[in-house]
């Protein structure tokens, strides 16, 4: 593995070997067996177009040819921010090819966001969309590459689309048009031009993590592990080749991609459907279209796919499973969504660091609907500790801990936040208050960490309170999660100011301004004359919340 980060004892490693979970097959060698083995069989659609399994290998060998002809190689950070499309796959499994390495942004950053990314993670290269949801990201490109100087490690922007008159922008399309090189191999041996000699115990990808510090964290994950993460959801899924799995959620997102999600279909030998937006009116017509067995949602967009079932205007006959994950689901939603849809449901806790709970297909619905699943591996090491580390028992709310075969073990290059993000025995600190049930099943009922859950997006109050303090008016600052009916949580942000307080558009122009992605926006901006402070002198965000709540 590269770089400073920790990682698992040869010991654990050995035992994950042994059990099964680690396969020693990097991602380009399963992509190409994969077209070996059911190459016939359709793998993508996106709109009108659709590939099967043989046409998406040779799609990343073009994509891993064109990337390969700009530099590009094994161990080389990728930043890939696309919306929902085909070109995510392809150039997520070019990088895989060459056993170079994509990192997962949202479409939502911004400046700050892509500028962070690019910086900590070195990336030599950028893949944005020319325009989604009215935003310009090549404009943003020109800034994050005019930021990073001549001394940063950025050297190419790759643009689905129209790349604008930069000739500094390379066209996707132009990535794609050299013929696949002839070199190829079909043997898998792993150490060839399928996957540029990766070992499958190298970072793949890295993910971005919810973060409670300034900016987001990079979660380096690697081959053995997260086609383990897949398979394990896909297996408690019970996908199969049939599945037709639709792509509601961005797809960098952990949940969309690979729980099971993109990959987990991918490697069960089904479809993947994207969806270009996360409407009931698209999903569905795709469902009807496509025959769509399983999608995943947060849970704002629950009662509105409810209402537009309830119109009695689709056949929804295809889908059978609906995950809702990311955010707690209200139980009373939980009980209407599967009869509404005529599906399963299940609920999702996972986090981009690894550990996934999944409650069962099988599971009597008071479980269903009122926990939020359990692990996936019977190697997920799950402690719900009080504050002073110790294991509480069954019932009793804790933090939970937990460490395993696909759970990081060290954040990457970040040596010491890994100091406090993990326990001495590697742990993962994950923030989350939860309480076990005797079956193992975890319900969420808090947080620790300085986070806002707004409906499944995670904002780092941190993050948003430095901004904040780069106004001028404003001398302090807190960010506070308050219950919200549409998005579970919003944040509301109270602020100490000098002379006449910025109203909440004037705040919102301001973060646009300094480059913070839009959701992280406060909801609201309320003045204080000061604020409360805990007995040890930090911030009294409780104080602060339950005083909104009694206005
Ligand atoms: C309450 N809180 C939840 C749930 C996540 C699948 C599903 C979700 C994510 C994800 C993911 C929750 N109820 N059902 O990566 O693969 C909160 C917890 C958790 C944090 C992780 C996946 N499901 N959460 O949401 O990395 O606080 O991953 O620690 O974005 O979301 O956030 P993230």
């Amino acid at each position: 593995m590269t770089d400073t980060q920790q990682t698992w004892s040869e010991t654990e490693s050995a035992r994950y070997r042994a059990a099964g979970h680690w396969q020693g097959v990097t991602f380009g060698t399963r992509l190409r067996r994969a077209a070996a083995g059911h190459g016939g069989r359709v793998a993508l659609v996106d709109g009108d177009r659709r590939w099967t399994y043989a046409e998406l290998d040779t799609e990343a060998d073009r994509v891993a040819g064109g990337l390969r002809g700009l530099g590009i190689g094994r161990g080389d950070r990728v930043v890939v921010q696309l919306p929902n499309c085909a070109e995510f796959v392809f150039i997520w499994f070019g990088l895989q090819r060459l056993g170079a390495v994509p990192v997962h942004a949202m479409p939502g950053h911004r400046n700050r966001e892509m500028g962070h990314l690019v910086r900590v993670a070195e990336a030599v290269a950028c893949v944005v969309p020319d325009r989604h949801a009215r935003f310009d990201h090549r404009e943003l490109m020109h800034e994050v590459w005019a930021e990073q100087g001549p001394g940063g490690s950025l050297r190419h922007v790759v643009v689905v689309g129209d790349p604008g008159p930069d000739p500094g922008f390379v066209p996707f399309e132009a990535l794609r048009a050299e013929p696949p090189s002839t070199s190829t191999s079909t043997s898998g041996s792993g150490s060839g031009s399928d996957d540029g000699g990766a070992d499958p115990g190298d970072v793949a990808l890295l993910l971005l993590s919810g973060g409670t510090t300034g900016l987001p964290k990079l979660i380096p994950r690697t081959h053995d592990d997260y086609a383990y993460n897949a398979r394990a959801c896909a297996q408690v899924c019970a996908l199969d080749s049939e599945t037709v799995y639709l792509a509601v959620l961005p797809i960098g997102f952990n949940f969309t991609f690979a729980c099971p999600g993109v990959l987990g279909t991918l490697m069960a030998g089904g479809t993947v459907v994207v969806a270009p937006d996360p409407s009931p009116q698209t999903a569905f017509a795709l469902v009807e279209r496509e025959g769509v067995t399983l999608t995943s949602l947060t849970p704002p967009l629950v009662p509105h796919w409810t209402d537009e079932a309830a119109s009695g205007s689709w056949d929804l006959g295809s889908l059978t499973l609906v995950q809702v994950g990311g955010a707690r689901l209200p139980e009373d939603q939980a009980r209407t969504l599967g009869p509404a849809l005529g599906v399963t449901v299940q609920q999702v806790f996972g986090m981009a660091e690894g550990l996934i709970n999944l409650t069962r297909l099988d599971d009597p619905e008071d479980l269903v609907c009122a926990t939020q699943g359990r692990p996936v591996s019977p190697d997920d090491e799950v402690l719900v500790v009080d504050s002073e580390g110790r294991p509480v028992p069954d019932g009793t709310p804790g933090e939970l801990l937990t460490r395993g075969p696909y759970t990081l073990r060290g954040y990457y290059r970040a040596e010491e936040h890994n100091r406090t993000a993990f326990t001495p025995d590697g742990y993962y600190r994950s923030g989350d208050v939860v309480r076990r049930l005797p079956t193992g099943h975890l319900v969420v009922v808090g947080r620790i960490k300085d986070q806002i859950n707004r409906g499944g997006e995670k904002i780092a109050a941190v993050e948003v309170e430095e901004q904040l303090l780069t106004h001028p008016a404003i001398t302090a600052a807190a960010l506070v999660g308050v219950p919200d009916e549409r998005w579970g949580e919003r944040s509301v942000a109270f602020v100490v100011c000098a002379g006449a307080a910025p109203g909440a558009r004037e705040v919102a122009a301001h973060l646009k301004e300094r480059g913070l992605a839009g959701y992280k926006t406060p909801d609201e901006i309320v003045r204080v004359p000061g604020l409360p402070l805990t007995a040890v002198g930090k911030v009294d965000k409780a104080a602060l919340a339950q005083e909104l709540l009694r206005r």
